[in-house]
């Protein structure tokens, strides 16, 4: 007999909208004591082809499309029923099941952000049941082995382009991070402080500074791509700090939205780049921007040069995949063993449930591998789960936009959880 308070009563979706001003799903798992949790699903611009659905209504009369009725609908009439009277607790058992009901590789037929607000709204119910944070939960779920918390450093956003801004930059992500992680609060502030000086050398440099989707600058008409990098370095010294000392700069290049035929193209220099051409770019950047992060630097597809990449570069700086690895443990093993990368984004919307997410990042860190817990840059919400996430299994960083309500919202979870581990 399973305890009222971690029986599963009902599981409800509802459409809301996300940042995107397009909608999204949410889902709340009510117990048999009637308390209830909830949870909200991004989803991405730049997307893997690889990764878990977005089911969409593809009615062109509802938001062109974008409607979230089925998805509403499979947890309303099929996942609910079938999880009704379940053990909260159970979180393998009920992702394990879904997935059985769903029998597709990429969750086609419910739809991955249905799944996974199901599997994620579980894991939140769980926690309030037993009376417990949520990262706190996730650590004990899933036997994290770490005795302390170490938690994430801020891997900020302050210039984008790419699927993320229009007439912006080619390089679709340009992010800074501290090198000595003290605190949260105290990483977070001079990466915050770097972003407000920004602001004002953008304007020293006729830039504008309106924002992107994550909330970094996306300077129109901007038609450099290392421009950005001289910028940023100067905000770090304008803001008091030592570049490369105190704080350094990545890139996430999501290559795959530039690559085809073979070729990189690189609009702003109107120039075509073959796999190792580009990757001689990236040392150059390496060597003359000191650049510690490269994310996809090149495309999903490309898998031979990555190995190049990677042994040309990765003993400098980390070398990330996104859309390469998409959070799936059979991709991530292969880029393991093909030595494609030596750190790994973690999106559990890439994937579809929370299980396969621990999956993915327990696999990761057995193989040494950095993990990177990250917003989505499509559709954000205010919901925080990414955080306690990243705090369960002490991933190197938290990958977040700097500013707009979505995104603050998770560097103020961060700084709550900070308050209550030191408590
Ligand atoms: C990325 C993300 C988040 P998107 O590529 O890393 O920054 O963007 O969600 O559009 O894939
Ligand atoms: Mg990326």
């Amino acid at each position: 007999m399973v305890p009222k308070k971690y029986k599963i009563h009902r599981i409800q979706a509802r459409e809301i909208i996300s940042s995107a001003a397009r909608p999204t799903i949410e889902t709340t798992v009510t117990l048999g004591d009637r308390r209830s949790a909830s949870v909200s699903v991004p989803f991405g611009a730049s997307t893997g082809k690889r990764e878990a659905t977005t089911l969409l209504d593809r009615d062109k009369k509802r938001y062109l499309g974008t409607g979230m009725l089925k998805a509403m609908h499979h947890v309303n009439e099929i996942l609910s029923a079938e999880l009704k009277g379940m053990d909260v607790r159970k979180q393998q058992e009920i992702d394990q099941h879904m997935l059985r009901l769903d029998r597709t590789p990429n969750k086609r037929r419910l739809g991955g952000n249905t799944i996974l607000s199901v599997s994620l709204a579980t894991a939140r119910a769980a926690a309030l049941a037993l009376d417990i944070p949520l990262y706190k939960y996730l650590r004990t779920t899933y036997n994290v082995r770490d005795k302390h918390y170490k938690l994430p450093k801020p891997l900020m956003v302050m210039i984008e382009g790419g699927e993320h801004a229009d007439n912006s930059t080619d390089i679709q992500e340009y992010l800074i991070a501290p090198m000595h992680h003290t605190s949260v609060h105290e990483s977070v502030r001079i990466c915050l402080e770097v972003y407000a000086h920004l602001k004002t050398i953008l304007q020293k440099h006729k830039l504008s500074t309106n924002v992107g989707n994550e909330g970094a600058y996306a300077p129109a008409g901007i038609t450099s791509n290392t421009k950005p990098f001289e910028l940023i370095i100067e905000a770090i010294r304008k803001a008091g700090y030592k570049f490369n000392k105190d704080m350094r700069i990545g890139i996430d290049s999501a290559s795959s939205q530039w690559y085809n035929a073979k070729k990189y193209y690189l609009k702003r220099e109107k120039k075509y780049f073959t796999s190792q051409k580009l990757i001689e770019r990236y040392q150059t950047w390496v060597e003359r921007y000191k650049l510690f992060y490269i994310e996809d630097g090149l495309a999903e597809t490309d898998w031979n040069y990555w190995t190049l990449l990677n042994m040309r570069l990765g003993n400098k700086t980390m070398i990330v995949g996104d859309d390469l690895t998409v959070t799936n443990l059979e991709l991530l093993r292969y880029a393991i063993d093909v030595n494609a990368i030596n750190a790994v984004i973690i999106k559990p919307n890439q994937i579809g449930t929370l299980t396969q997410t621990m999956e993915a990042i327990q696999y990761a860190h057995e193989h040494r591998i950095e993990t990177i817990v990250s917003h989505r840059g499509g559709g954000e919400t205010n919901d925080t789960f990414i955080v306690d996430l990243a705090c369960a299994v002490n991933a190197a960083f938290l990958k977040v936009g700097p500013s707009r309500g979505e995104r603050v919202e998770k560097y103020n979870r961060l700084l709550a959880i900070e308050q209550e581990i030191r408590r």
